[in-house]
């Protein structure tokens, strides 16, 4: 269950790609397994309905919502039903601690974050005035400024403003201009793609030169068109690498390639994938681990979630983000993060997100 409409439907375009291709891949492998792609909407109240309709509906495990925001909200009810969660795109801190069937791909905020703000001080030791803008009505965003204000104070940046934002809103004029009166050398953003987008383009508008670090929510190469030339030279910590050397990439890769002609896949595609992968492979095991004759189908569905829910914990996996498994509680461990800087095209609809060395 993504996002495939609201404010946060270019992630979810992103991360449908990611698990059709995995449906694909995965396909021939025992059990066979329905992909049922639902709408989750940006919003909790859409969510809910979509997770009580999969949770009645049969589903063995949940792959979604896309925003922290919505999972803080119905990954309880999943809990409850005893139904696995895999999260892949929920980086909020405290997600997989909703509940023991709440297990995330997406790293948290607290470990990759911080990564973007040392790119910036690499990139420009001189800075010395760290403004902050973040959406106050997001669990991601309020969750993510919080690390990316802890990783300022920590190399001496006390943040000369914190600006309050809205996901809805469009319009920052009031907000941009207080805070560049007060002449920052670094701007740090935590928003989705939309709000974070026009609040970039219009930051750019009003004159500001320096280094601008974005955070998670707009990991994604649909904020091109909306922060268009303005995306330029925007830090974004990630939890992907198209570069990574791995058989399992580069069957993602391949899969892609041929899906999309050349594009390189953005971390939300590489996450859901990633998601989908583990369902699969933790049925496979308990498919394997059968005795000879039975069917997995044939369980009661509450001891299937159940069972379900030890052999995704329970398990390793090698997958597009590298090896990774995960905590008892359900958190993601994973070993590598990178840090990307955008590199817009002339035409500046389109670009790319340049991995840093
Ligand atoms: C979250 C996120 C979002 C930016 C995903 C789209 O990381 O809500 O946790």
């Amino acid at each position: 269950m993504i996002a495939l409409t609201g404010n946060s439907s270019v992630v979810g375009q992103d991360q449908r790609i990611g698990l059709e291709l995995a449906r694909d891949q995965f396909k021939d492998e025992e059990p066979k397994v329905r992909l049922l792609l639902e709408d989750g909407g940006s919003d909790e109240q859409t969510a809910t309905n979509a997770f009580r309709a999969l949770i009645h509906g049969g589903a063995v495990a949940l792959i979604g919502p896309s925003l922290s925001q919505q999972a803080f909200a119905v990954n309880p009810l999943a809990d409850r039903a005893g139904v696995p969660v895999v999260g892949p795109s929920n980086t909020a801190v405290g997600i997989p601690e909703i509940g023991d069937f709440v297990a995330r791909v997406s790293a948290p905020v607290s470990l990759v974050a911080p990564l973007s703000i040392q790119a910036a001080l690499k990139q420009n030791p001189a800075i010395k005035r760290a403004a902050v803008f973040f959406s106050h009505d997001d669990a991601y965003s309020t969750s993510e400024s919080k690390i990316f204000q802890q990783a300022l104070v920590a190399r001496g940046l006390q943040p000369i403003t914190v600006q309050r934002t809205n996901v809805s809103d469009t319009d920052f004029q009031n907000q941009v201009t207080a805070t560049l009166r007060l002449k920052p050398d670094l701007i740090v953003i935590s928003a989705l793609p939309n709000d974070g987008g026009n609040l970039v383009r219009q930051i750019r508008e009003l004159g500001y030169g320096g280094l601008i670090v974005v955070g998670n929510g707009m990991n994604t190469p649909n904020i091109y068109p909306i922060c268009q030339k303005y995306c330029d030279g925007l830090l974004i910590a990630q939890a992907y690498s198209a570069e990574a050397r791995s058989a399992s990439n580069e069957a993602f890769l391949a899969a892609y390639r041929k899906a999309r002609g050349g594009a390189i896949p953005p971390q939300f595609t590489a996450q859901s994938y990633t998601a989908y992968q583990v369902v699969v492979e933790a049925l496979r095991k308990l498919h394997a681990d059968l005795p000879a004759g039975q069917i997995l189908s044939a369980l009661p569905t509450r001891e299937l979630r159940q069972r379900l829910n030890a052999a995704i914990l329970g398990g390793s996996y090698d997958t597009p983000l590298g090896p990774i498994r995960f905590t008892p509680e359900g958190e993601v461990i994973q070993n590598n993060f990178y840090v990307a800087q955008v590199r817009m095209n002339p035409d500046g609809r389109s670009g790319r997100f340049q991995l840093l060395p």
